[in-house]
C-alpha cells in the first residue's frame, strides 16, 4: 500500500513523502518530469487538489520546480554549505568539483556611504571599490554578490582579478591574512533583478546573505550583500553543546 488513510498523517503528506523518497532513491532524477496530476491521483485514489496540494509542498521546498507549459520537473540536488568555515565562492565551487566563474556587471571606485563607511571602520566618503558579480557554477547563475571593498586596504583590484578570485587575490598576491567574518542570513523572494539575473521564476525563494569579513589583524576588508538561489543552496552547522 503506497498511502495509508487511515494514518494520522494528512493524505497530502504522505503523498509528498512517497514523491520525496523517488527522489532520494533516485528512482526519479534531476530534469525528470514528473508524473502528471492526473496519473498520482489515479494511483493513490484521491482527488488532484490533494496531489497538487502534495507537489506545491516540494515545489516550494526545492525538490521539484515549474516549467511554464512543459509540467513539473525534478530539481538538481541542492547544494550543502557548511556554515562554519570562512571560504570564497570559488574555493566552495572548486571543492564540490564544478567550475567557478563571474558576470562582471559593475566594477567602480565610489566614496564609501556611511552605512558601509561605518561597516569598514573608515570615514564616510572614504574611496572603496564597488563590485557586482554574478557567481555561476559550471555556467549556471548561482548567486549575485554586491561588495564594498576598502580601496586603501585591498590595493590593486582589477576586473580580471574580480572575475577570478578576491580572496586569492588578497591571500597570494597582496600576502593579507584573511582571518574571520560576520554573517546574517535571512529569507527572501526573488525580486525583478534577481529573477532576470539569476534565471529564476519571479516569487522564488532567495537566501540574502550579508557578511563582513575582517583581516587576521582584525581590520574590517569588505561588506557583502548576497543573494543565494535557495532552490540551489541549503546551510548545514554542526552545534555543540
Ligand atoms: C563568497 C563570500 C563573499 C566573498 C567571495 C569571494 C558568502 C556569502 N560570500 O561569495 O563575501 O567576497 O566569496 O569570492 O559566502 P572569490 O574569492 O571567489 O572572489
Amino acid at each position: 500500500m503506497l498511502i495509508d488513510k487511515n494514518s494520522p498523517l494528512p493524505i497530502y503528506h504522505q503523498i509528498e513523502e512517497y514523491i520525496k523518497d523517488r527522489i532520494i532513491k533516485g528512482d526519479l532524477k534531476p530534469g525528470d518530469v514528473l508524473p502528471s496530476e492526473r496519473e498520482y491521483s489515479q494511483l493513490f485514489e484521491v482527488s488532484r487538489m490533494t496531489i497538487r496540494q502534495a507537489i506545491n509542498k516540494l515545489v516550494n521546498d526545492g525538490y521539484l520546480y515549474r516549467k511554464k507549459g512543459s509540467g513539473t520537473f525534478v530539481a538538481e540536488k541542492k547544494f550543502e554549505q557548511a556554515l562554519q568555515g570562512l571560504t570564497s565562492f570559488t574555493e566552495d565551487m572548486k571543492a564540490r568539483g564544478l567550475k567557478p566563474s563571474s558576470q562582471l556587471l559593475h566594477f567602480e571606485i565610489i566614496p564609501a556611504s556611511l552605512k558601509v563607511a561605518a561597516t569598514l571602520q573608515v570615514a564616510e566618503h572614504t574611496p572603496v571599490y564597488e563590485i557586482k558579480r554574478i557567481r555561476l557554477a559550471d555556467g549556471i547563475p548561482m548567486a549575485l554578490e554586491t561588495c564594498y571593498i576598502s580601496a586603501n586596504l585591498i590595493k590593486g583590484l582589477t576586473e580580471e582579478v574580480i572575475t577570478h578570485s578576491i580572496y586569492d587575490y588578497i591571500e597570494g598576491k597582496l600576502q593579507l591574512k584573511i582571518g574571520d567574518a560576520t554573517q546574517i542570513i535571512e529569507s527572501s523572494l526573488a525580486c525583478q533583478t534577481e529573477v532576470e539575473l539569476l534565471n529564476i521564476n519571479k516569487g522564488s525563494p532567495i537566501l540574502l546573505i550579508e557578511r563582513c569579513t575582517y583581516l587576521a589583524n582584525g581590520t574590517p576588508f569588505e561588506v557583502v550583500r548576497s543573494s543565494y538561489r535557495a532552490d540551489r543552496y541549503k546551510f548545514v552547522s554542526q552545534l555543540k553543546r
